[in-house]
């Protein structure tokens, strides 16, 4: 070697050192960067496939997770629909449903007319119109999983029936059709009002249209409706199960007919029972022994299967085994301590409008699980697939009547209670057999609640003549509360740390011509915490579930330093303070942050407090894009589910 090559390599010394220090920095770094801690990443899906032992297949209607008959002939009625609109109301007299005029478009089944560019504020009625073939001679039962909001059918021309309300299935029966090709026309209409349910200004987009599965089926003259199982004297070793079967006889005349009843395809039950004419309801009980239990965290499933007569017809649907019952201020599942980490949630997406196709419904979910939750909570009964998958994938569903925000006059008047409680029936119908169902709501935030208090006794007074076996519930907004709350299982309120709407004239000043802070203020907060700590030194019996907590608009994207109003740190630092008060305190039962994702709100809303017409108070943005509060929420659901483990 000679001195110039030994010169250069003294130089490159140097270099090599650097080179091998970086790669071990690079190398040491890399797991850090890749888990997300650092830097979130897309993680891998949470979701098993299956959580269930017994698969009865897809269901054809695409309406349900799963088949819910195997002797019913059905015909989905998805697809596309002639549509018209009809501002000026002028289609029952010109008879649209005889003579359908040329349609403007056609637009998709299930569907919102308001997720179409054309249609996007349209407010009145529609028409819709499409032909399909029956392929027998019978009866014809016409099921729509939800039309918003009020509507009208026929079919061939006749009048098969009218529906009031958005949110529960509803069914016409039409005798003795023929085999053949036949015409169903739809008159929707999607304006609200000071009495319907929701009212108008509601603070949800009234999302227009046929927007959930629709099928048709032919049934028998006599065909079970529905039935429920209640799993009661829960041990290790077995569960009573009692069967309720809602029977529809249309032959005019009681009749003796036997009943099967299956889990997971073993016969449970066999019986003759005899069938009153019209609407019967047929009960017994059976015991289902070393019952896997439910829950968020091990949600098992059963599969139940009901038949009359020899295979004349069958329904299937699914339930869990799981005890929630309060002890005190505690809720207890499956015998221990349950604190709600959840979500609220709208079917409301800018592609699909309230009308949520399975993926995106599974994607919701998806996120749930992914942010830790293990409650949701709903203004209204979901989209039944929604339903489905919070019992498939273990989460714990609030589920509410949205009679949101009446006035006392309101509800005392008898046509808004009729509905109310016309809703809460539909509600429980619908979704008793749900293991995922944590309480009933007869609604939310009713203003000045305590003037109403006959209409509230006599409102829950109806509703524990319908089910005792779940907690029913009515939300305040505010840790307001009197003595109303004694009339209810557990007490909901919808509470936020820190008050994020401000006086509305958006002056800095408030009506007084005090100056009003656009950051968190630690004053508001601890005035908050002190009026809810007074709902538990007055009723310290009572469950306390934050049924909104955190709720603060913020504009994804937007940063801004000390936590100022519509920054995305504004809203995380909201939610954060907000559900660790609800999961620390001993005595509160946790709750579910407003809200999961950005939505679309009424005409109404467009100015004020919603940036371009949309609430902005999720904690992932409309697309369902992560915000600064869904990783806050995620870490603090995290801590308190596994409390060893940092984050
Ligand atoms: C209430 C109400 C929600 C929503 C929220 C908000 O908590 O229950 O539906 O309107 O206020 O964003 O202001």
């Amino acid at each position: 070697m000679n001195i110039s090559e030994s010169e250069k390599m003294n130089k490159n010394i140097p270099i090599l050192l650097f080179s091998i220090f970086y790669c071990m920095i690079f190398v040491f770094d890399l797991p850090a960067r890749a888990n997300g801690d650092v830097f979130p990443e897309i993680p891998p899906s949470v979701l098993p496939v299956v959580k269930i032992d017994y698969d009865d297949g897809q269901d054809p209607m695409n309406s349900r997770l799963f088949r819910t008959t195997t002797t019913r002939t059905q015909i989905n009625l998805g697809g596309f629909w002639d549509f018209v609109t009809d501002p000026d109301s002028i289609g029952e007299s010109k008879s649209f449903y005889t003579r359908f005029p040329e349609p403007e478009t056609q637009l998709w089944v299930p569907g919102t007319w308001n997720a179409v560019p054309r249609y996007w504020q349209y407010q009145n009625s529609a028409w819709y119109n499409r032909s399909f073939d029956v392929p027998a001679d019978g009866n014809l039962r016409i099921r729509f999983g939800g039309v918003f909001y009020t509507t009208k059918v026929w079919l061939d021309g006749k009048s098969v029936g009218e529906n009031e309300g958005a949110y529960s299935p509803f069914s016409f029966l039409v005798r003795d059709v023929k085999k053949g090709k036949h015409t169903i026309t739809v008159w929707v209409n999607n304006c609200l009002y000071d009495d319907s349910l929701p009212k108008k200004g509601v603070d949800w987009f009234p999302f227009g249209g046929i927007y959930r599965p629709v099928y048709a089926e032919l049934v028998k003259n006599i065909y079970i409706d529905r039935f429920h199982i209640l799993p009661t004297a829960i041990s290790e070793n077995q569960a009573n199960l009692s069967v309720r079967i809602y029977v529809k006889n249309l032959t005019g005349k009681t009749i003796d007919k036997k009943f099967r009843f299956y889990v997971n395809g073993n016969l449970m039950y066999s019986g003759s029972h005899t069938v009153a004419a019209k609407d019967a309801v047929i009960e017994f009980t059976t015991v289902l022994q070393q019952p896997k239990l439910w829950s968020p965290d091990d949600p098992n499933l059963y599969s139940a299967r009901v038949v009359l007569g020899t295979d004349e017809d069958d329904q299937v649907d699914r339930f869990g085994v799981r005890s929630l019952i309060k002890d005190g201020y505690k809720i207890m599942l499956n015998r221990s301590r349950f604190k709600l980490m959840g979500a609220n949630h709208h079917d409301d997406h800018p592609d699909w409008g309230s009308a949520l196709p399975p993926h995106i419904i599974r994607q919701d979910i998806e996120i749930f699980k992914r942010m830790g939750a293990n409650a949701v909570r709903g203004h209204y009964p979901p989209a039944e697939m929604f339903m489905d998958f919070c019992d498939a994938y273990g989460l714990m569903f609030m589920n509410e009547v949205p009679s949101w925000q009446y006035r006392p006059d309101q509800l005392a008047n008898p046509v808004v209670k009729g509905k109310i409680k016309k809703q809460y029936w539909d509600m429980v119908y619908r979704d008793m057999n749900h293991p995922a169902i944590f309480s009933w709501s007869l609604g939310n935030e009713w203003r000045e609640f305590q003037k109403a208090y006959n209409d509230i006794k006599e409102l829950v007074e109806y509703a524990r003549t319908i089910d005792r076996t779940h907690f029913i519930t009515f939300i305040t907004g505010g840790a307001h509360f009197d003595k109303s709350a004694e009339l209810i299982d557990i007490i909901c309120t919808n509470w936020a740390q820190y008050q994020w709407y401000w006086d509305p004239s958006f002056s800095d000043e408030d009506s007084n011509g005090e100056f009003v802070s656009t950051v968190l203020d630690k004053n508001i907060g601890e005035e908050s915490i002190r009026q809810l700590n007074m709902i538990h030194e007055k009723m310290p019996d009572k469950p306390v579930v934050l049924t909104e907590f955190g709720g603060s608009g913020s504009m994804a994207g937007w940063h801004n330093w000390g936590n100022v109003k519509w920054s995305e740190e504004y809203q995380a630092r909201n939610v954060w303070d907000s559900g660790m008060y609800g999961l620390e305190q001993e005595w509160l039962s946790g709750g579910c942050v407003w809200q999961f994702c950005d939505t679309r709100t009424t005409h109404s809303r467009m100015l004020g407090p919603r940036l371009r017409g949309w609430n902005v108070k999720g904690v992932v943005d409309s697309y369902r894009l992560p915000k600064l509060a869904f990783y806050k929420l995620q870490e603090l659901f995290h801590r308190y589910k596994n409390p060893d483990v940092q984050n």
